[in-house]
């Protein structure tokens, strides 16, 4: 293997031989990566921990950066050899660091990795190194080259690095950096853990000149088998044909590419079965412009709210939910693999749920690919939680371009019926504008699906048993998210039961968050906290109350696995892990788990 190494004089030389060098912020997004020729770059990454942020340069707000010498190799003679990556130690891609390393367990800031590649570069075809996600921000290199930076840890990236990948042997380095800032999205708390590093899936992509980034298929609302779309292809001209082909239906399709490179579609589909929990039917979906071919798996499905009930293909549904962090089953850590996503949406189908809120961020694609699979409906989430820099124009920029990516990368997933815009935000006007323009941004990405958000309780009435649901924000939504937590953080489990909700602004509620901590294994009577019966107890209060609520749409309890928290210290009985799961971090059930899946069964069978 041949040798790269980072050091800082490397680093200072190259900046004063490329002064002014600034890298773009990713771009192009590619859709459907994983049905496209790829050369998976995970594996062993070599890394240098940075906190003092040798690697960056002088300028603190400036990439003036450039973190690895022109040949790979530390200077000989230099005197800050201590930085070479071909001597550092290596972290697994996918992965964050906090979980793989017992030093990295609580580190915060800025970490390079560095891998080396071969490759081939081909006659007309472009290459992108396409990022799962890196949390928080990444800046990309490629052997001298800074090719990319990208902000919002839960979301990919595709960077370009045609012309610059050169054949034979060439290397790669990321500097990741989760730091937490005010101005970030999520801002300085969560109750998560702020995993680090490369979390997803990294590979090269290659696609023709002129290739297919992005294209939507979805069945018009008020049909049973009419699709309209578009396919948009980059460096097309006008006028050249794209076609869709669907083989199972027998689907032919052409259109011709408009100035911007975009091909309409609208065409009927007989003997299309529909997507729904119960046969979620996929279809091979083929797509080809010139020489660019994709293909996809494809459900086709409605989604509309008719006063106060989410309609789903033209009849009522009740959501039968569950709230899910992205943590690791059984290992902990960052989830990403396919096999994280199978036993997460596993159990999820255990409880006989249909649906499933992703909190409190977008989720690796796996899981809106085996949610689509198996069946179960998807409330999908930026992480704007909390508090947040509402009047920062940044984060706004930030929040918003995590908004598009989450969009643009599932648009055609069928288990998909709802993004949500936050979670839990504070009541103020600059709040609402904040999010209420996120929601206008959704819509027009996006007019297929419904918008929510989890929003906090506003107040009670006179009698301080009546919750009414009026948080300004619900205006901007189709569908009300409310979290609560009676007979945990208020009210006691006795009084859960007599709680009553009014709905004036008439929207489906669906209740995004309740729930109770438990220790697997600690059985005690229901007065006692942190019992697996004191959770189980307030379930069965809560369903009372729920049963009692007419506009309920849905509900999503919090939340499946036991997830790590830096908030949760209670030792013996929390140990870094939020306790509120139906399963512990190693899988075990808890009483709660029967008792959910019990009313869902019963819940099921009412119309
Ligand atoms: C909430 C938050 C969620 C927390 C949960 C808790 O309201 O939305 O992120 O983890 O409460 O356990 O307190």
């Amino acid at each position: 293997m041949r040798k790269s190494g980072l050091t800082t004089a490397c680093l200072l030389l190259f900046f004063a031989a490329f002064p002014s060098l600034q890298a773009q912020q990713a771009t192009t997004l590619l859709v459907d990566v994983d049905h496209r020729q790829q050369t998976s770059l995970n594996g062993p990454w070599h890394y240098i921990v940075d906190p003092y942020r040798n690697g960056w340069g002088n300028q603190p707000d400036k990439p003036n950066l450039n973190g690895y010498a022109k040949n790979g190799t530390p200077v000989p003679g230099g005197a800050l050899q201590e930085y070479d990556f071909a001597q550092s130690p290596t972290l697994q891609v996918p992965g964050d660091w906090n979980s793989q390393k017992p030093e990295l367990f609580f580190y915060e800031g800025m970490l390079w990795y560095q891998r080396n590649f071969d490759y081939q570069p081909k006659p007309h075809t472009r290459v992108f190194l396409h990022f799962g996600a890196v949390n928080y921000a990444a800046h990309v290199f490629v052997d001298d080259s800074y090719i990319c930076q990208h902000e919002g840890g839960f979301t990919p990236f595709d960077c370009e690095i045609t012309g610059v990948v050169k054949p034979g042997a060439n290397f790669v380095v990321v500097a990741a950096d989760n730091q937490r800032q005010a101005e970030r999205v999520p801002g300085i708390k969560t109750d998560w853990w702020n995993y680090g590093g490369i979390t997803r899936e990294v590979s090269l992509v290659e696609v023709p000149e002129s290739f297919i980034d992005d294209y939507s298929l979805q069945l018009q609302k008020g049909t049973k088998n009419h699709l309209d779309g578009y396919v948009h292809v980059v460096g097309a001209a006008a006028g050249q044909k794209v076609t869709i082909h669907i083989p199972e239906l027998k689907v032919e399709q052409t259109a011709e590419t408009d100035s911007a490179g975009k091909a309409a579609f609208s065409f009927s589909a007989d003997g299309l079965q529909l997507w729904s929990p119960e046969s979620p039917t996929l279809y091979g979906v083929d797509l080809r412009a010139g020489s660019d071919a994709l293909k996809d798996d494809v459900g086709f499905r409605t989604v509309e709210v008719k006063g106060e009930q989410v309609w789903l293909n033209g009849k009522p549904l009740f959501l039968r939910g569950i709230c899910i962090h992205a943590e690791a089953p059984y290992r902990s850590g960052r989830a990403w693999s396919e096999k994280d996503a199978e036993t997460l949406l596993g159990w999820a189908h255990e409880l006989d749920a249909n649906f499933v809120r992703l909190a409190h961020y977008p989720h690796d694609e796996h899981m809106t690919r085996v949610a689509d699979k198996m069946g179960l409906l998807v409330w999908s989430e930026i992480p704007v939680y909390w508090g947040n820099a509402w009047t920062n124009p940044h984060t706004f920029d930030v929040a918003s371009q995590q908004l598009h990516e989450m969009i643009r990368r599932d648009n055609n997933k069928a288990s998909v019926i709802m993004w949500s815009m936050s979670n839990e935000t504070p009541i103020s006007p600059e709040r609402t504008e904040f999010i209420g323009k996120l929601a206008e941004l959704a819509r027009q990405q996006d007019s297929t699906r419904l918008i929510t958000s989890a929003m906090v309780i506003p107040h009670r009435g006179a009698d301080n048993k009546t919750i009414v649901m009026d948080d300004p924000l619900g205006k901007y939504l189709d569908v009300l998210g409310y979290n609560e937590y009676f007979g945990w953080y208020s009210d006691k489990p006795s009084e859960i039961a007599g709680i009553k909700w009014e709905n004036p602004m008439r929207k489906p509620l669906i209740v995004s968050e309740f729930g109770a901590g438990a220790k697997a294994g600690l059985h005690k009577d229901a007065d006692y906290r942190f019992s697996e019966e004191y959770q189980a107890n307030v379930f069965e209060q809560q369903f009372q109350m729920l049963n009692n609520i007419p506009s309920l749409a849905g509900m999503t309890p919090w939340v499946l696995m036991d997830f790590r928290s830096p908030m949760r210290q209670l030792p013996g009985i929390q140990d870094y892990y939020n306790r509120k799961g139906l399963l512990s971090d190693k899988g075990e059930k808890k009483q709660t788990f029967s008792a959910l899946r019990d009313y869902y069964k019963h819940r099921k069978q009412q119309p």
